[in-house]
């Protein structure tokens, strides 16, 4: 068993300052057993805790650090950006710099705004959203995370279905009320939700590729008749691409897709480790925001000088050629691997990938929506989060998350997790799920 007494004297300390004992839910490791390990570094491809275990990362900060940790580049860039100062809460070369690479990658933002996170940008994008049409309704899909905006925390995904949280006390009912929700991939739903409230719908949020309900890729045709449909009924399509932006391609889910969003919001990535959010899209739509419009959303950090410099480097780095095909092709030959060691042990498993992102889920696929998510066996992954992170390996601590897998991992890396995945995986490691010896586990991959 690995030592972690200095983590859990950490713990033992935060447990008395923080709610949880942390600063963002997933982090407790409340849906995988045990508590959490406290990070002392990273580098690569790998993170050390504070008892000096190293383990291969896969959590990537929850997807910014497609790079692995410390790219040497982009330390250097910070550090000469520090020498220059932290904030100004002024205009810097740098917003615009950035805004010109996100405008050039993903064509369907002709204007951006930089916020500090995902949810400041998913907010202002509903926001935006209301005021364009003067509608109060949005649609969301359920299993979907899009931040912890009140609007957004309905039958959300992320931490809120790791805790099995329902729909959060705090969200007033009358707020709650106005977010539509139908299961991700179900066309006929969302046809009859729109035919319910004929023009009354603002926007419909999605994540083109769902990470947070675990890795589970759209149906083919689902985005173009979801566009289709939202053109038709003056819906504001927006692509929450917090997490795929930059992540599944370059210019994103959209790019992958072939798919234009009237309204896009991105995150992680583009801070590449520090705090920066983003949202966009059509002029037409985006000059209705303060002050070219009356619609306000502000920010003391926006476009951190320090964040985009990390930001503007981790995607100069990824423009560069063959990036995407090294992480498609570690990325292929993980999610394989892991779904052939669950077959060798005659685990019920289905393994769903696209690019860099992917979810082994402890269930007999497919899983298509959150409902079949919903059916892993949530005790058996965490048996195997626990036995593969005492072998060194570190996937995130919840099934409805997506593992990551960054530039920095090398295929010793992914030997290493699959010799420790086939451990995990043995007799007595994990829970032999009901339908044991069924369909054997499947590596199903979204186009990418
Ligand atoms: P932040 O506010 O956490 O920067 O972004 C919210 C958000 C919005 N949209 C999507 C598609 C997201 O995945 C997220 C945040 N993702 C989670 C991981 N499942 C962040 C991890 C956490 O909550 O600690």
């Amino acid at each position: 068993m690995t030592c972690r007494t200095k983590s859990q004297e950490l713990f033992r300390r935060a447990l008395r300052l923080m709610p949880g004992g942390v600063n963002s839910p997933v982090r407790a490791f409340k849906a995988v057993g045990g508590e959490p390990i406290f990070i002392a570094s990273g580098r690569g491809s790998r993170v050390k805790d504070v008892d000096g275990s190293e383990y291969v990362d896969y959590v990537g900060s929850w997807g910014p650090l497609i790079l692995g940790h410390c790219p040497p580049e982009v330390m250097e860039s910070v550090a000469r950006v520090l020498e220059t100062g932290t904030s100004f809460g002024a205009c810097t070369a740098g917003e615009v710099e950035l805004a010109e690479e996100i405008t050039k990658a993903m064509p369907s933002i002709e204007r951006v705004r930089l916020v500090s996170s995902g949810t400041e940008a998913t907010l202002s994008a509903l926001r935006v959203a209301r005021a364009a049409t003067g509608r109060d309704k949005i649609l969301k899909f359920e299993g979907c995370y899009h931040g912890h905006a009140d609007s957004l925390l309905v039958k959300a995904g992320s931490g809120v279905a790791t805790l099995g949280l329902p729909d959060s006390p705090g969200v007033p009912r009358a707020l709650a009320e106005l977010t539509l929700t139908v299961p991700f991939n179900d066309l006929e739903a969302l046809r009859s939700a729109f035919d319910e409230h004929p023009g009354k719908i603002a926007a419909v949020i999605v994540e083109p590729v769902c990470g947070n309900m675990g890795c589970v890729p759209p149906a083919p045709g689902f985005l173009r008749t979801l566009r289709e449909l939202t053109a038709k009924q003056g819906t504001v399509l927006i692509f929450d691409e917090v997490m795929t932006g930059f992540r599944v391609r370059y210019g994103g889910a959209q790019a992958l897709y072939r798919i234009e969003p009237d309204l896009t919001t991105l995150g992680k990535i583009i801070g590449g480790g520090l705090p920066v959010g983003a949202y966009g899209g059509k002029a037409a739509l985006m000059d209705i925001v303060a002050p070219a419009g009356p619609v306000y959303q502000a920010g003391t950090l926006s476009g951190n000088p320090v964040a985009l410099a990390a930001g503007l480097k981790t995607l100069e780095i990824l423009r560069r050629p063959g990036t995407y095909d090294r992480l498609e092709a570690v990325s292929a030959k993980l999610a394989a691997g892991l779904a052939r060691e669950a077959q060798k042990a005659a685990v019920a498993a289905c393994v769903n990938r696209v690019g860099s992102m992917l979810t082994m889920f402890f269930v007999d696929g497919p899983v298509v929506d959150f409902a079949s998510a919903k059916k892993s066996h949530t005790a058996a992954f965490g048996a195997f989060f626990r036995s593969a992170l005492d072998q060194g390996v570190y996937f995130p601590p919840g099934q409805f998350e997506a593992a990551f897998v960054s530039t920095a991992h090398t295929e010793t890396d992914i030997e290493t997790t699959l010799r420790a995945a086939a451990r995990a995986l043995s007799p007595g490691r994990v829970a032999r799920t009901s339908n044991r010896g069924s369909e054997p586990a499947s590596a199903r991959k979204g186009r990418s």
